[in-house]
């Protein structure tokens, strides 16, 4: 396991921490440096031809496993305020789910995303699971930024599978987010470059297509508490990476069980970090 740096001071108020807990969210102005937003955005650049190979030049690329194809975007992985923030919000060990730069290309009306949770996607024993993204361009709903409905985090988990029971990654029962949205209680995450908002795993989201002539390019880190154990989708390549901490060994449950566990979370099957990620199936 990589050295993790020491746990930094605190960067959220009291007021920030108790936004996120009531609300599902929390947006950090200006986390990077002029240095680090440049670094990160040259970062993206040079994965220009995967965002093609990916999605063509007209739909939402999502590049997974970024921290393993630049070393920009492995640093940014362990970005002290966002660990420090993170720490605030779901403790000190610290695991990183998934990884991925969103990159919405400057296409006429491109790269709407639907209303839908993250947790679905890869549910966890506990709701102690966040994503940072990190904005590398200004967010606005012309290019594309996302929309929150504060506080439905606190709903659980909702329906996204169709009738026959096939998991269709968006909201499927539109009660669950129409009448937010006719009341006006969406959030937009309008916030310049080198920004971070951070969301909690049962929020439900969504984004606006891009119709400006630039990218909205967004860099995401899906972190989870130590001793919340992923119960099924995707483990993706660069689920061995610790970002903080130490594995607790333990898994606990939504209502506060705890389970021991004998050893780490082991992958036998070659779900290792390595330069070649291009042969790993990934979703
Ligand atoms: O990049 C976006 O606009 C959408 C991101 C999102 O909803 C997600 O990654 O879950």
């Amino acid at each position: 396991m990589a050295a993790s740096p020491a746990v930094q001071k605190e960067v959220l108020s009291e007021d920030q921490v108790a936004f996120y807990h009531r609300h599902g969210y929390v947006i950090l102005e200006n986390v990077l440096s002029a240095d680090e937003l440049a670094g990160l955005q040259a970062a993206s650049e040079r994965l220009k031809e995967e965002r093609a190979r990916l999605a063509g030049d007209d739909r939402l690329a999502v590049i997974h496993n970024v921290a393993l194809m630049d070393d920009a975007f492995m640093a940014a992985a362990r970005h002290p305020v966002m660990l420090a923030a993170v720490t605030q919000l779901i403790g000190a060990n610290l695991r990183l789910q998934h990884c991925k730069l969103n990159w919405k290309p400057p296409a006429k009306g491109a790269g709407e995303v639907h209303w839908h949770q993250d947790f679905p996607f890869f549910p966890h024993t506990n709701y102690d699971l966040l994503a940072c993204m990190f904005l590398l361009d200004d967010a606005v709903p012309e290019n594309g930024c996302m929309r929150f409905i504060p506080g439905s985090h606190l709903r659980g988990p909702v329906d996204h599978y169709d009738e026959n029971g096939k998991f269709t990654g968006r909201s499927t029962d539109d009660r669950d987010y129409a009448d937010d949205v006719a009341r006006g209680n969406v959030v937009d995450m309008v916030v310049p470059a080198g920004s971070m908002t951070i969301h909690h795993c049962c929020m439900l989201h969504a984004s606006y297509p891009n119709h400006s002539d630039t990218p909205r390019r967004g860099l995401v880190y899906q972190i989870a508490a130590g001793d919340s154990i992923q119960l099924g989708g995707n483990l993706h390549k660069v689920w061995p990476i610790w970002l903080q901490g130490a594995d607790p060994l333990q898994a606990r449950l939504g209502d506060g069980t705890v389970f021991r566990l004998n050893q780490g979370l082991t992958n036998v099957g070659g779900l290792e970090p390595s330069a070649d990620w291009r042969k790993v199936t990934q979703d």
